[in-house]
């Protein structure tokens, strides 16, 4: 992955991919505010009012969530355009251009859908789609996204804690880690084809990074359904972690004993590790990671942004790497 040359080139213009439903979708999105967002602080209104002007086009379905309470969860940056979110993306399984995901995920089916959980828990069981839909309180997240590569992203997603799920299979003492697997279909995936990595894309978390409440299981973005390039119908959000660790379009989680082997990690271990948290500190062995492009934001050749430490969620998840060698567990 991350041919930093050729993607800074690729990338569109925002102004030739701004929606030009932005006037319902923002009325939509005002009387959605109105309907959960009671209390909201001022600082949280103006928040909204800036997520607002970049609002969903309103083509897909709808998926009604309350503004998460869960601590980190509502990151005040402006959020990055729905044009930018859905047509600058990292889907492998439909090509390996930032272009590709939007142009070829059509061919995603993502319905009907299961996700099976398996491995060290007391009741492994194959979920419906629908029954995750109604699992836990879907909650709109505000999460920063840091990938490998050097850019991010503001993203407002729809979901719940991953923690839910677990709790429904009761991991036993044995369960150390977690492990997801995305779909793997030649039929519906055209990037399957080609062997840049393993398929079935599949990523881990240690089990406490697993249960941490910041760590989602999302089903929807700015207020609907996901996209099918976005990771339709079901995808994990890690963020405090390198954009890689957020498998998309997942079809099982496995609960293990030992630390598994990730697709990146199989492919260029010494590029990206099993834990890959954002850190500015330890580079990535063909560039700096001191800084990032924030999409949408910026021109070509504009300043980049900081890179903050664990993506700007240390108060929240610094406590899991106390006295760990983050240069040598990268
Ligand atoms: N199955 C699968 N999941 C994946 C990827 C992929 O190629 N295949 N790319 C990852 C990378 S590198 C990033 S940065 C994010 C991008 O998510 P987004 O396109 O929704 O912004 O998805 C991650 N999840
Ligand atoms: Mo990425």
């Amino acid at each position: 992955m991350h041919l930093l040359k050729s993607h800074r080139f690729n990338h569109p213009q925002s102004s030739e991919i701004t929606p030009p439903e932005v006037y319902h979708g923002r009325r939509d999105w005002l009387q959605h505010l109105a309907l959960g967002a009671a209390g909201t602080a001022l600082a949280g209104w103006a928040a909204r009012e800036a997520h607002a002007q970049v609002a969903a086009p309103g083509k897909l379905a709808r998926l009604p969530a309350t503004r998460s309470a869960v601590a980190g969860a509502q990151v005040m940056d402006k959020p990055t355009a729905y044009g930018d979110v859905t047509s600058y993306n990292n889907f492998y399984e439909f090509g390996t251009d930032k272009a590709d995901p939007a142009r070829n995920a059509h061919t995603l089916k993502p319905r009907p859908w299961s996700v099976t959980v398996e491995g060290e828990c007391k009741r492994p069981q194959t979920f419906d789609l629908d029954a995750l839909l109604k699992l836990a309180p879907m909650e709109e997240r505000i999460y920063r996204m840091r990938c490998v590569e050097g850019w991010s992203m503001v993203i407002p997603w729809v979901g719940w804690s991953l923690a839910e799920l677990m709790k429904k299979v009761e991991p036993t003492g044995n369960a150390k880690y977690v492990q997801f697997f995305t779909l793997a279909d030649k039929a519906q995936m055209p990037g399957i084809r080609s062997s840049v990595l393993d398929w079935p894309y599949t990523e881990g978390l240690r089990l406490d990074e697993a249960l941490h409440p910041l760590t989602l299981l999302a089903f929807g973005l700015y207020g609907e359904v996901l996209p099918n390039q976005n990771g339709a119908p079901v995808r994990l959000v890690v963020p405090w972690k390198y954009g890689f660790k957020s498998a998309k379009s997942i079809v099982k989680i496995r609960l293990v004993e030992k630390q598994p082997v990730s697709s990146w990690e199989r492919a260029a271990a010494q590029e990206y590790g099993f834990f890959s948290n954002v850190n500015p500190a330890v580079d990535h062995p063909r560039w700096s990671q001191a800084s990032e492009r924030r999409i949408g934001e910026d021109g070509l050749f504009a300043k980049k942004r900081p890179t903050l430490m664990f993506n700007g969620y240390e108060p929240q998840v610094g406590q899991l790497y106390a006295g760990m060698d983050l240069k040598k567990f990268y």
